[in-house]
């Protein structure tokens, strides 16, 4: 019932003419997977580029972050509408953005809406430290996340995102997730919260990723579970092979 997405974080890495180079040895092979929402989020420099290289193909674009404001004196930033220029998608809230930027949920909650009144999809990013996932409150960090992230959305605005679920303890460390133990958060905490704020109908329509150290190696194992819809994948993105590998197992 709900389509399975597959999102690559690029994060920091590519210049325009590596990006170009990425996308030709993976547009093939994501092409031939139309089961599966592909969506690749490059760095903004590159989005031009790689809008050029998708247009014609089912193949999503999305950037990874944005600031709310329509336009002004907001030096370094990008408004919703240059990001809606090329992408209909945007990570926002992504841990990185959080620990190393100063995101905080209400910053989050303004980016949603904004991306939602420029119909752009958010990707929105949850997840629980170590520290708060070793003291147990996993359940209280991540349904806070969602309360606040998510405060004041209609109903009908809410089954229009997708969220990412990513542990932060498994980002980019190698250490995933097990499977059982996502779904369980995705199930018992985030599909719940959801129904509470917006009714068991959006709750059950919401794609909820799965993200942290996602490969094509582990990529089964999330996808098997019933909770979890797809994945936002980080490092393994980079990487064409295995990046198709991923979204061929989601299918
Ligand atoms: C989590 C993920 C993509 P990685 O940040 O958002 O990255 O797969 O490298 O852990």
């Amino acid at each position: 019932m709900r389509k399975p997405l597959v999102a690559g974080n690029w994060k920091m890495n590519k210049t325009v003419e590596q990006a170009r180079a990425l996308v030709s040895e993976m547009l093939p092979g994501l092409q031939a997977v139309s089961e599966v929402e592909r969506v690749l989020c490059p760095p903004f420099t590159s989005l031009m580029a790689i809008a050029a290289m998708l247009s014609g193909t089912e193949i999503g674009l999305g950037a990874q972050n944005m600031h709310w404001e329509a336009a002004g004196a907001f030096t370094g930033e990008i408004s919703p509408a240059m990001v809606k220029e090329f992408c209909q998608y945007v990570i926002l809230g992504h841990s990185e953005r959080r620990t190393h930027f100063g995101e905080t949920d209400e910053t989050v909650n303004r980016k949603v809406r904004a991306a939602l009144a420029n119909a752009l999809t958010p990707i929105v990013c949850i997840g629980e430290t170590l520290a708060e996932n070793e003291a147990g409150r996993t359940a209280e960090v991540v349904s806070r996340q969602i309360e606040q992230g998510l405060k004041d959305l209609t109903p009908e605005q809410a089954s229009a995102l997708v969220i990412a679920y990513e542990p932060v303890w498994a980002i980019g460390t190698g250490r995933a997730a097990s499977g059982q133990d996502a779904n369980r958060v995705v199930a018992e905490v985030i599909r719940p919260t959801l129904s509470r704020m917006f009714g068991p109908a959006v709750a059950e329509a919401v794609r909820v990723l799965y993200g942290g150290s996602v490969t094509a190696a582990n990529a089964a194992e999330f996808f098997s579970q019933p909770h979890i819809d797809g994945a936002l994948v980080g490092g393994a993105s980079l990487k064409a092979a295995e990046f198709v590998k991923i979204v061929e197992a989601a299918a």
